[in-house]
């Protein structure tokens, strides 16, 4: 069936790419979720939702109270004040405010004038079988690709018990091998790497190279992980002769190229800007793309799926794409996922490299989290469709329904399963 939209107008073409957008499933490709089997990782419902790192240092802009006063409360007392500051006191008008609101809303749970008791008191039984399947579906994620970091010692333990085998039928979650205190902490590691049973010295002698490259190859194969991830500083240079520069060149690279594993690079962190703050403390700054340049020149057998934090890497980094096949660039993370710059980003992307990138993941840490992260995503995305569809069609090439529908499998899901087979 042709659809010309432009017989009937912007509506026709927004309520066609709404709901070609909705009925494709995603891979939700970076996210830190996990299924409830991994117990007390697997974070889910109101308290979780309202203690988001990203709430708590919008309420602690603006709360009278000392950093200590406020992290020595319970987390339902912590959640109790952020609902009081940013949802009473305040307009939730922020996107992490809003999202809780949509995240409500889909769930039935009228949130305005609501009390938080009552909130926590009518949310949907989340013991009863399916839940999880259920909020997937809500947020249309077909699959959700966790964090999985085998030096937390809480999720090491989780893995080497039977509990982490995914019973049949509960492939909803893929993996992905995280190697940040690898990689940004090398020097804490020997000790544990021998205790675990692998010969890693603190000098990276020839057998320690190989028992790192055993010890991601073991843990790859343990996770069926479908690809191997770091986070890096906005500092972040390659090769300089240090630690990082050396394993990701003698240790990290070779094993992803042997394995046809793509290497996830998340680039521009500044940890720890306000220690005070924890987990919401981390910032942001400008990475230097030539570090991106080098690594896919240099490894052109290595497959890169890169997001930047920074919004002045972005342009940058999408004309780097298209100087790279090995090259993926993939989401607007973090500070980023915001949807005046989700457009904004998107919009450069489609202009600069086709369909050919994948334009979100929704970084989820609670459930309940992907219902509004993909929202608010792709109501966003939808809107960006439209107009280059209408610029299309109006230079002369009529769009099709079944044009719109294979575009969007290829950014929502496509484009990452092909970039993750691609032979090099
Ligand atoms: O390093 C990362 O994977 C980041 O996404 C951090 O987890 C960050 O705290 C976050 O959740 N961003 O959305
Ligand atoms: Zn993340």
């Amino acid at each position: 069936m042709t659809f010309v939209p432009e017989q009937s107008g912007k509506n026709a073409w927004l309520e066609k790419v709404r709901e070609i957008v909705w009925q494709t499933p995603v891979v939700d490709m970076h996210t830190h979720l996990f299924p409830r089997r991994f117990g007390k990782l697997s974070l889910t419902g109101m308290d979780d939702l309202l203690t988001y790192h990203y709430l708590i240092a919008e309420t602690l802009r603006v709360l009278p109270m000392t950093y200590d006063e406020y992290w020595s409360l319970s987390k339902e007392r912590r959640a109790d004040l952020i609902w009081q500051t940013l949802f009473v006191e305040r307009t939730p008008i922020s996107e992490a405010a809003r999202g809780v609101v949509t995240i409500l809303r889909r769930l039935g749970l009228e949130a305005k004038g609501r009390s938080l008791a009552e909130l926590r008191a009518n949310w949907p039984d989340r013991s009863e079988a399916g839940y999880t399947e259920r909020i997937l579906d809500l947020a249309g994620v077909g699959q959700a690709v966790m964090t999985n970091d085998p030096f937390d010692p809480e999720e090491r333990e989780i893995w080497l018990s039977s509990v982490s085998t995914a019973r049949p039928g509960e492939n909803r979650f893929l993996a992905a091998l995280r190697l940040d205190a690898l990689l940004n902490d090398y020097g804490s590691l020997p000790v544990r790497l021998n205790n675990w049973g692998y010969r890693a010295d603190s000098v990276l002698t020839e057998e320690t190279v190989a028992e790192l490259g055993r010890f991601i190859k073991e843990w790859t194969e343990r996770m069926r992980a479908v690809y191997v991830a770091v986070s890096l500083p906005d500092t972040f240079s390659f090769p300089d002769g240090s630690t990082r520069s050396i394993l990701l060149e003698r240790v990290v690279l070779p094993v992803c190229r042997d394995m046809g594993l793509p290497l996830a690079l998340m680039i521009g962190v500044k940890r720890g800007v306000n220690p005070a703050l924890l987990e919401a403390g981390d910032s942001v700054g400008k990475a230097d793309i030539r570090v991106v340049e080098r690594l896919c020149a240099d490894f052109p057998h290595n497959k890169f799926m890169v997001t930047m934090l920074s919004r002045e890497n972005q342009h940058e980094l999408a004309v780097t794409a298209r100087k790279f096949r090995n090259l993926m660039v993939f989401g607007s993370w973090w500070f980023l996922n915001n949807p005046s710059l989700v457009g904004e980003i998107t919009r450069m992307r489609l202009e600069l490299l086709g369909t050919s990138f994948i334009p979100q993941h929704s970084d989820a840490r609670i459930l309940e989290q992907v219902i509004y992260k993909w929202a608010h995503a792709k109501e966003v995305i939808a809107q960006v469709l439209v107009e280059k569809y209408r610029d299309l069609s109006e230079a002369g090439w009529p769009v099709s329904a079944a044009d719109i529908r294979r575009d969007v499998e290829s950014l929502f899901e496509g484009n990452f399963w092909r970039f993750k087979n691609l032979k090099l």
